[in-house]
């Protein structure tokens, strides 16, 4: 996945420095004609569909790279218009790359919905023939075995407002913060630990699509290691897991497994480095001192010669952190290696669960050929990325109906496989007791045209106020009564914006 050293609010601020500049300048008016004679709109239309196809580095080696290929033509030929100080001939190439890459993720966010993919059994026939079916996850596919997601009604950031004194709610899983206040953390990280946690139907049809040959690969940004209880191998964690824990300490790195801590973290203590509270004490005992320990970890023992210097030191130096990815913490390169394996292969996309909020997992979809169908199983509708057939409701419920059309089994919980420190005795008595209701229920569409279908529990509020802000609008453009409706107002204000994937991570 390519890296781009400015965001799109960045590249907002460029646009609007140069839309305040003279724009009647002669040289600029010269630029725009060169750019138009260089990038006829057919071609600017080839270059788009050829982004959606190779992605951004494949794009640039394709097209930029030893190629006589004029960045600032483009730019202003797909509207991108740039202050003086960019747009001078002798502006260096490195100048503008970035920019093109900001710009680039833009065009590709741009997925156009696959007109020809509508219905359930649209979704049922695109499983049938995938071959290579990349599944991305989120939360919302563990609230059914008791684990809160983020941002639900009833979800994690609901559960903390009040609770601790947090500026925000990502707070908790900020790790500048973690390094300030590790206890915060470690006073709430048992609620969302993998423990006796069974994994749900969403997990099992995962299974399912893996026995059956059809998994390419499940990206999750779940960190409750369910996809291992569930027995599905071709995952990756996109954002780590509870599996195992680091040290903080960077001149540590002290790594053991996640059940060692499980201790620690249902007593609501903050997990200590063994590795750098023995260097502590050695340290102390060669100096002939006996001073009573300090709980909240150290300074790194590379730059301390004395531990009392450690009074100073940031309280989460030397702790025990599960190694999962938080706010501020950048993914290691496996995120980007898999999308680059995948993306050739890839012949259908199965989003589940997940808001879609947090960058860069998110891009997923725009990083994969645009040409690759998307299903959406959500509670909650996604606007700010186009997907193809939205199955709105309880995960659960959804793979439930597509396995019924399927004429597949969901395969049984494992009890053998376990969660990070389960208790596998409590685990397989409570999994012989376990069975999946086949209920099944028909899904009613949103609308008549509509490629959106609801499940009994799906919440559509957003989706409602969307369509009614829409046919307002249509209406006040057509000069009807749209703008005579008292309400407008308020339900402008109800319709969603998107999420700023940007600032998200
Ligand atoms: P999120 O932003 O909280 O979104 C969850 C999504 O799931 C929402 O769109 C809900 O509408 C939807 N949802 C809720 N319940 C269901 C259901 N029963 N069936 C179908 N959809 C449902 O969480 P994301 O995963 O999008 O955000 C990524 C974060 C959340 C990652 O960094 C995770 O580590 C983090 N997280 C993980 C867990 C876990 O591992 N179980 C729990 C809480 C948070
Ligand atoms: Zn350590």
């Amino acid at each position: 996945m390519p890296a781009s050293e400015i965001d799109s609010d960045e590249l907002e601020e460029l646009e609007q420095a140069a839309e305040q500049e003279e724009l009647e300048d002669a040289d600029l008016q010269a630029l725009i004609d060169e750019a138009e004679a260089a990038f006829p709109e057919e071609r600017i239309k080839e270059l788009k569909r050829s982004v959606q196809e190779l992605g951004i580095r494949g794009w640039v080696q394709h097209h930029v790279i030893g190629k006589k290929f004029n960045i600032q033509h483009f730019l202003i030929a797909v509207g991108v218009l740039l202050p003086k100080e960019l747009r001078d001939s002798d502006v260096p190439v490195e100048a503008l790359v970035p920019v093109l890459k900001a710009v680039l993720i833009r065009l590709l966010r741009q997925r156009e919905r696959l007109a020809q993919y509508n219905t359930p059994d649209d979704a049922v026939n695109l499983i049938k023939t995938a071959r290579n079916i990349v599944v991305l996850t989120g939360a919302g596919i563990s609230v059914s075995c008791g684990i809160p997601d983020f941002r639900s009604r009833d979800g994690i950031y609901a559960s903390l407002a009040g609770k601790y004194d947090l500026d925000e709610p990502e707070n908790m899983f900020d790790k500048e913060y973690f390094m300030q206040q590790p206890s915060v953390f470690f006073d709430f990280a048992h609620s969302i630990f993998p423990s006796n946690f069974k994994p749900s139907p969403s997990h099992r049809f995962i299974k399912l699509l893996e026995d059956k040959e059809k998994l390419l690969r499940n990206y999750t940004q779940n960190i409750d290691t369910l996809e291992k209880a569930a027995g599905i191998t071709r995952v990756l964690h996109c954002h780590g897991s509870f599996a195992t824990a680091t040290c903080t300490d960077p001149a540590c790195r002290h790594k053991v497994q996640g059940s060692e801590i499980k201790d620690a973290i249902f007593k609501q203590d903050v997990p200590q480095c063994r590795v750098c509270q023995k260097r502590k004490q050695d340290a102390r005992s060669k100096q002939g001192r006996s001073k009573k320990q300090k709980t909240t970890g150290g300074a790194s023992w590379k730059d301390q010669e004395d531990p009392d210097e450690e009074d100073d030191a940031l309280p989460g130096l030397g702790v025990m952190k599960p190694d999962i990815t938080f706010f501020g913490e950048k993914l290691d390169s496996s995120f980007e290696n898999a999308l680059n394996a995948d993306r050739p292969h890839a012949d259908l996309i199965i989003v589940m669960g997940t808001s879609l909020q947090v960058a860069p997992v998110a891009e997923l979809l725009t990083y994969m050929p645009h040409r690759i169908p998307v299903i959406l199983i959500n509670k909650t509708p996604i606007l700010h990325f186009q997907t193809d057939i939205m199955l709105l409701g309880s995960s659960d419920q959804v793979v439930q109906y597509l396995c019924t059309k399927l004429g597949w089994e969901l395969p049984k919980p494992d009890p053998v496989k376990e969660a990070v420190g389960a208790d596998s005795e409590a685990k397989k008595q409570e999994l012989s007791r376990h069975r999946v209701a086949p209920a099944i229920v028909e899904p009613a569409r949103f609308d008549q045209a509509s490629y959106i279908w609801l499940w009994p529990d799906a919440e559509a509020d957003t989706l409602r106020c969307a369509a009614q802000a829409e046919s307002q609008s249509d209406d006040s453009e057509q000069g009807g009564n749209g703008g005579e409706n008292p309400d407008k107002e308020e339900e402008e204000d109800t319709t969603p914006a998107g999420g700023n994937m940007d600032a998200a991570q």
